[in-house]
């Protein structure tokens, strides 16, 4: 951080977003970055996770004088706690968001989803395929209900491990096996992880931790695995397609209508409706051009992967977007939506909608979002939204002229068929490219922004760094969002970056160098993308031996801490360019930074320059290549015993 004030342009890189921000200052408007520099310094026992509050004898905080909490804990056991916490509360997340796609999955196969149908019976029959249901001579809703209570066991399950686990490597379900860390139930885990963390309860640090890992793959094989095959199911698996993204997507003569947040239940109506002939109808007599549907955050994500609607920005962006002054209605479900979203509208026109029982604000409108007629209630959304163009104040209105053109879409059966094409879809050309060398490996590049750094800043340098040196990059959530802002998901943009081993690459078989792949539940579809690459053969048999390593640049929320952690227990190296709150522990530090790779073949490391991940990721990377000795110049390379204790589980 710079030794002046915080200027727009230290806070943020992109044009969009340096404007709003000047204007939100013009306007007296507090943004997540003013009440960053507003709190001060941090708590440095919140920083290093030694505070506990677990129970009424508490809080207390770990100093060298005091080395332990009024029960005898100490820093180990309170910052493991902590620890577990944090995953518990985004695998909950995820899951949360996962079973209610079930639901209505369910319901639809039960002939009770209203508006909602299967739209992607090929899907259906696919994922049905992958959990043994029988698909032949039935019919779909008979399959969609046996699915959806297949799905429904894995919430539920007592004392059975997961079967979405089963759709992983078998070495990968062995290692898992060996270092106990298969879950059961996702409910189950969640509920154990509170009950461990009870004050009294478990006070291994090991063992706190390896219930987080746990915990996690519960998240990733499995709550957020199930909410992205669910959705697939739903509302279709997403193809490549191409839209735009930045604040300038916002239409000054139309209503403009913001989606945030993450499920896409809500969401994919409102595309609908906002399309709807008697709806825009309705917004001309109003005075407006039409309806202009955006999104934020996941929320975005989803209806862009499916339906390009267009991205207005990502996590930093949803205060700055109300500031443009042309927001009629933002509608929120859950996550990631501040809390001060109702104040930053109160010096605009915006009004916020919340849609979700579990999550509403002060200062919000609610309306209940009834699922059994949910074009209906999209409507009469979109209406009110239109009702308000009217208050719009044309003094307070600047709509940032910043937008970039992008393709998304990328889901794993999208990609498997751009590298094999119909009749032979297969990943065999990107294992055979890794194979050659052309491409180096692989990077998840992954979550969201934090006012601690410059917002977007690390994502899009260790991503052009990454692409140049010859890395495919597969991304997610908000950082995917971040590229799109800066133009990288253009096949044309990011092939003129690529090294050349990339670029032929990506050339031959017609995919850019940089995949979106979805929201932050569709992290699930990278490792999807992993297991693929393992089965094809020829780089190993388990995930951990793939050369792929997991970033989460400018991450803020407990659901990365979750991703993190299942990527790792997944056998992946995970870069963080923030710090977990866990350096009050040595012995949590070091389990987390070095044992995990005993025990799963991957680890965390904190990196916080951008340029030193990207060295970091080649390391990784070129060290697992010489693993699976297929590093052309190289000589074959001869397994020493330890090498093969390694690679047997
Ligand atoms: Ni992911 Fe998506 Fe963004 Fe971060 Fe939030 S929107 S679920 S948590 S902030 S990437
Ligand atoms: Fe303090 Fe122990 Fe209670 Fe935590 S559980 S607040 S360390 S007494």
């Amino acid at each position: 951080m710079p030794n002046h004030p915080l200027t727009p342009e230290d806070r943020v890189i992109n044009p969009a977003s340096i404007a709003m921000l000047r204007k939100a200052e013009a306007d007296g408007v507090d943004t997540c970055f003013h009440r960053f520099d507003a709190l001060g310094t941090q708590c440095r026992f919140g920083v290093t996770g030694v505070c506990c509050k677990n129970c009424h004898m508490g809080p207390c905080r770990i100093t060298p004088k005091s080395p332990r909490g009024i029960c005898g804990a100490d820093a180990d056991t309170i910052v493991a706690r902590n620890f577990l916490r944090e995953v518990t509360g985004g695998c909950a997340a995820h899951s949360d968001h996962g079973r209610h796609l079930v639901l209505r999955l369910k319901a639809v196969a039960e002939g009770k989803g209203g508006d909602y149908r299967i739209t992607d019976r090929k899907a259906l029959l696919r994922i049905a395929g992958k959990y043994g249901i029988e698909t032949a001579g039935r019919e779909d809703n008979a399959i969609a209900l046996e699915l959806a209570n297949t799905f429904l066991a894995d919430f539920t399950a007592q004392e059975e491990t997961l079967k979405t686990l089963t759709l992983a490597p078998r070495k990968q379900q062995a290692i898992w096996e060996k270092v106990g860390v298969a879950p059961m139930g996702i409910d189950r885990m969640c509920v154990e992880a509170m009950h461990r963390t009870h004050m009294g309860v478990d006070h291994d640090y090991r063992n706190l931790l390896l219930h987080a890992f746990r915990t996690a793959l519960a998240d990733g094989w499995g709550g957020a695995r199930i909410a992205s095959m669910a959705a697939d199911i739903l509302f279709g698996t997403p193809k490549p397609l191409r839209s735009e993204a930045n604040l300038g997507v916002l239409e000054e003569k139309q209503v403009n209508i913001i989606v945030h947040g993450h499920e896409p239940a809500l969401s994919e109506m409102l595309a609908v409706a906002a399309r709807d002939p008697e709806v825009i109808a309705y917004a001309k007599a109003a005075g407006a051009e039409g309806v202009n549907l955006a999104g934020l955050c996941c929320t975005a994500n989803e209806i862009l992967m499916r339906r390009g609607v267009r991205v207005a920005g990502n996590f930093h962006q949803q205060e700055l977007a109300i500031v443009t002054g042309v927001v009629e209605m933002m509608v929120v479900d859950v996550q990631c939506i501040m809390p001060s979203l109702p104040t930053v509208a109160a010096s605009y026109h915006t009004e916020i909608v919340s849609t979700a029982d579990a999550a509403k604000t002060i200062g919000a409108t609610h309306i209940a979002f009834r699922a059994s007629d949910g074009l209906a209630s999209a409507k009469a959304i979109v209406k009110r939204a239109v009702d308000n163009f009217a208050k719009r104040d044309p003094g307070k209105v600047l709509v940032p002229a910043v937008k970039q053109p992008l393709v998304a879409g990328f889901s794993v059966e999208a990609i498997k068929y751009m590298l094999g094409g119909t009749y032979r879809a297969s990943f065999r050309p990107l294992n055979d490219a890794i194979i050659q060398g052309r491409i180096r490996g692989v990077a998840g590049i992954v979550g969201c922004n934090n006012p601690k750094t410059q917002a977007d800043s690390y994502i899009n340098t260790v991503t052009r760094e990454l692409i140049k040196r010859n890395v495919l990059v597969l991304q997610t959530g908000c950082a995917a969002q971040a590229s799109a802002k800066a133009g990288a998901l253009t096949p044309e943009t990011a092939l003129a970056e690529a090294g050349k081993g990339l670029r032929e690459v990506c050339e031959a078989v017609g995919i850019p160098p940089i995949l979106h792949m979805g929201s932050c539940v569709d992290n699930a579809r990278i490792l999807e993308a992993a297991t693929e690459i393992v089965l094809e053969g020829g780089l190993g048999d388990d995930i951990g031996g793939l050369p792929a390593v997991g970033i989460a640049p400018e991450w803020m929320s407990e659901k990365a801490v979750t991703i993190g952690c299942y990527f790792v227990a997944s056998g992946c190296d995970v870069i963080l360019g923030l710090p977990f709150h866990i350096s009050g522990s040595e012995n949590v530090t070091r389990f987390l930074q070095e044992e995990a790779t005993e025990l799963f073949g991957g680890a965390f490391h904190d990196i916080p320059d951008p340029l030193a991940a990207a060295d970091k990721t080649l390391e990784l990377i070129e060290a697992a290549r010489e693993r699976l000795g297929i590093n052309a110049k190289a000589e074959r390379k001869l397994f020493d015993m330890k090498d093969r204790r390694q690679l047997d589980v």
